[in-house]
């Protein structure tokens, strides 16, 4: 005759078992079973918290050490770092234009490698559920998704600025000019097109303190010799010396010098280091969408 306690233990099993058939989740991660749509809202916070998180604490970093700087600088009676250094502490304060000074360096690296990992830890929620809305082919959910990791991407390894009512983002990439263009048409803006002496001077200033070659929108692949400009027009150009060539009949696309002049090149560059862009600019006329960007510093700003 059994004891009660092996009855009892014998009850335990069978209904363990028939528990486990009837519902596999339990006992597993309880994150895994919540719904995918709650997991995502839930990713996006943490993401934007993280975001918030380390704005403040670089915004903390960027006054404290700029102003010690400044103290130092007048201590020296260098009153041209000095002030060099305020402005850029200005700038920051109105736009937040990152300083680049070396006093600030390892702060704003230090915050670039924060969001980067806050945003590769969101990526990752978002490529998982891309791969539920492929395989239900959920075109509309899998569409939201796809625009969502768009705008993460930007935002995660690199700063996009506002300049006179445009967004540019600068990625050092050492990429064709075809894949430059299609890159920022993806990001829903344009290979950057550059419209007067201030936008050149903001887009060169753009590249910091050692500016490598760019490309720019600018092409004659339509017809040899003239000149346009991606977003349809064609006034403004400082071209280098003896620039556009069509060197080797074979130079269609535009690219800005370290100088801030311009250059006609293939779409790979010519392989020498000042004639291979290492990266380009996009450019944003208007932002086309507002709820899934985020940009850093402004989290729940909306963006015009
Ligand atoms: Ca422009
Ligand atoms: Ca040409
Ligand atoms: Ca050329």
């Amino acid at each position: 005759m059994p004891s009660l306690f092996a009855r009892l233990y014998a009850a335990c099993i069978v209904f363990t078992v028939l528990v486990s058939i009837a519902c596999p989740a339990v006992g597993e991660d309880e994150a895994a079973a919540l719904p995918l749509e709650d997991r995502i809202a839930e990713a996006e916070q943490a993401f934007e918290e993280a975001v918030e998180a380390e704005r403040r604490r670089l915004d903390t970093n960027i006054d404290l050490k700029l102003a010690r700087a400044i103290k130092l600088a007048n201590r020296r009676q260098d009153a041209a770092k000095a002030n060099a250094l305020q402005a850029q502490l200005d700038r920051y304060r109105k736009d937040q234009t990152l300083p680049d000074a070396d006093e600030v360096r390892s702060s704003i690296k230090s915050y670039r490698v924060k969001l980067q990992q806050a945003g590769d830890l969101l990526l990752a929620v978002y490529n998982e559920a891309k791969d539920v809305y492929t395989e239900q082919g959920d075109g509309r959910e899998l569409g939201r998704i796809q625009t969502k990791m768009k705008w993460l991407r930007p935002t995660t390894g690199l700063d996009l600025v506002e300049y006179e009512g445009h967004h540019y983002l600068l990625v050092m990439k050492k990429v064709l000019w075809s894949q430059a263009f299609k890159a920022c048409e993806e990001l829903g803006g344009y290979l950057v097109c550059l419209n007067s002496g201030k936008e050149r001077r903001f887009v060169h200033q753009l590249r910091g303190e050692n500016p490598r070659t760019i490309w720019l929108g600018a092409t004659d692949r339509q017809t040899e010799g003239k000149w346009v400009w991606l977003d349809g027009t064609d006034k403004y150009w400082v071209w280098d010396t003896d620039e556009p060539n069509d060197s080797l009949n074979n130079e269609d696309f535009g690219s800005l010098l370290p100088d801030g002049r311009m250059n006609d090149l293939p779409d790979r560059g010519t392989g020498s280091r000042i004639h291979t862009p290492e990266g380009y600019v996009c450019e944003w006329e208007v932002l086309p969408t507002r709820e899934t960007f985020y940009r850093p510093g402004a989290s729940t700003e909306s963006v015009p």
